[in-house]
């Protein structure tokens, strides 16, 4: 009797540990390989922010799952971003929206001059501006999670105090940040941010617009002694995936990726906003940076030059039949 109740048990223990070794084998064995590919410098928050995702994704799936990164454009540059996704060249890709402002007029639409006035209301405007509207332009991807940085502000290697000091200015802008600078009477030079670096340093331009992490992740601080405070518009961000790959992918994988989307993207805006102030601490107090703010004024000369162009952003969304004030008003609300 005590034999067989032994022989019962170990036959209970071996089979119990045989299913334990199973159920993990599969997982094991069958490791899913996701290629991500990011365009900025690793120490920049996009890319941050990408390393944050694949440590969640890696350790959900319990190691179902591995991702692959690839930043500073060494598998998928900016502007191939998102048609290197669709063509499955990396199986994720961020992508700056803002790059490419004819392609993503909905999600773009954050980026106008509405007062978004953080990251984190940024980065949560805008994901549910696109779950609102599920705009075409990402009909061929599966967006994993989207974001912004924070307002854009003038870094100049020049003091600009008022608008006059913007005249004939060279700043480097991307996109739709483009036509801000330029109703301030600077002269925009379009490049993608990790040309900036060598813009900077040859003197091609004599500053940027961007939001202030820069200053300390790209070390802009070293060149531009100068800071105006403008706090004017964000750039949208997209994670995106194959649409393929992902609906290859085992159901339970797609739970922990959709499970993260909003998480993802308020991480993010939370990072972004917390960036933000060790940099400017780091440019006042290591770079010497002189911070300029504009005196209430003087800032109303500004915001007026502005007034045009979300009345030119309506105009060209109605001609291609979207609902342009409905999407304005929402940005408005959602970012209250
Ligand atoms: N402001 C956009 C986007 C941006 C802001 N910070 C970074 C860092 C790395 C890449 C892009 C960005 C821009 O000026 O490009």
């Amino acid at each position: 009797m005590v034999k067989r109740l032994i022989f019962t048990f170990t036959l209970f223990l071996f089979s119990f540990v045989t299913c334990v070794l199973v159920s993990q084998t599969p997982v094991m064995a069958g490791k899913i390989k996701l290629n991500y590919a990011n365009f900025p410098p690793a120490p920049t928050f996009p890319c941050v922010q990408m390393e944050r995702w694949k440590v969640e994704v890696e350790k959900r799936t319990n190691g179902q799952v591995q991702v692959n990164t690839f930043p500073g454009g060494t598998l998928l540059g900016a502007k191939g971003m998102m048609d290197g996704v669709v063509a499955g060249q990396a199986d994720i890709g961020n992508i700056c929206m803002a790059y490419q402002p004819g392609r993503f007029i909905v999600t773009n639409a954050t980026s106008l001059p509405l007062g978004i006035k953080d990251a984190k209301t940024g980065s949560l405007t805008l994901l549910k501006i696109y779950e609102k509207y599920k705009p075409k332009a990402f009909k061929d991807v599966v967006v994993l999670t989207m974001f912004t940085n924070a307002p854009g502000n003038v870094m100049s290697k020049v003091p600009v105090r008022s608008l006059a000091d913007m005249k004939g200015l060279d700043l480097r802008a991307s996109g739709g940040a483009a036509q801000i600078l330029k109703a301030w009477g600077a002269n925009p030079v379009g490049m993608p941010m990790p040309a900036t670096v060598e813009a900077l340093q040859k003197g091609t331009v004599k500053g940027l617009f961007s939001s202030l992490e820069v200053m300390k992740d790209f070390k802009f601080a070293e060149n531009c002694k100068y800071v105006t405070m403008t706090e004017t518009v964000v750039y949208p961000f997209a994670v995106v995936m194959n649409k393929a790959k992902y609906n290859s992918l085992p159901a339970n994988v797609k739970k922990v990726m959709m499970n993260l989307k909003k998480e993802q993207a308020l991480w993010t805006g939370n990072y972004m906003d917390e960036q933000i102030k060790k940099s400017i601490a780091w440019s006042k107090k290591s770079e010497n940076v002189e911070f300029i703010s504009l005196s209430p004024k003087e800032k109303a000369k500004w915001n007026a030059k502005l007034d045009f162009i979300i009345a030119k952003w309506i105009k060209g969304a109605k001609k291609k039949g979207l609902p342009a004030e409905a999407i304005i008003n929402n940005i408005k609300t959602f970012s209250k």
